[in-house]
């Protein structure tokens, strides 16, 4: 009787942790598609309050044989975003602006990451919240804007490692 009570309760744990683990899952691998373009899991880290500067990842793909040129992107949630790359330059990481943008391959794809290239969201109007989505509109050559969501993740490391 015990054994039996304990055998269905372990089954709706385990009922609820699969539903937890796909909302989470749901939320973490969202991605966005327009044309032969993908942008896979857009992300920002949390930021402290007072926080001017934010950070952006994601990956981008390009279904397409033609490269495609990434040239910006804005958000209402700062004045301005630019997009950065980093390199080690005398044992010191470094950023360097990319104001052309940056060049997604034919059949390829782009990976913004920490301590990688990564977007720059300057002058922040508020903090980035952990589980929010803040707009942000990638502008691609030939004109294409893409609307997406930055979810903002719980990553004190990353912001961090950010730091200049
Ligand atoms: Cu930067």
């Amino acid at each position: 009787m015990l054994n039996r009570i304990a055998g269905s309760f372990a089954r709706s744990i385990v009922a609820v942790s699969a539903i937890l683990l796909l909302t989470t899952v749901t939320a973490l691998a969202h991605e966005y598609a327009s044309g032969p373009l993908k942008v896979v899991h857009p992300w920002s880290p949390s930021t402290t309050p007072g926080a001017t500067v934010g950070a952006g990842y994601m990956k981008v793909v390009n279904l397409s044989p033609a490269p495609i040129r990434l040239l910006g992107a804005s958000s209402p949630a700062a004045a301005r975003v630019e997009f950065h790359s980093m390199s080690m330059d005398g044992g010191v990481m470094r950023m360097r602006p990319l104001p052309e943008g940056l060049v997604v391959p034919a059949n390829g794809q782009v990976q913004l990451k920490p301590g990688g290239m990564h977007m720059m969201l300057i002058g922040l109007n508020r903090p980035l919240t952990e589980e929010e989505l803040v707009p942000l509109t990638l502008i691609f050559q030939g004109g294409l804007r893409m609307d997406v969501e930055l979810y903002v993740e719980n990553m004190g490391a990353a912001v961090n490692a950010h730091e200049h």
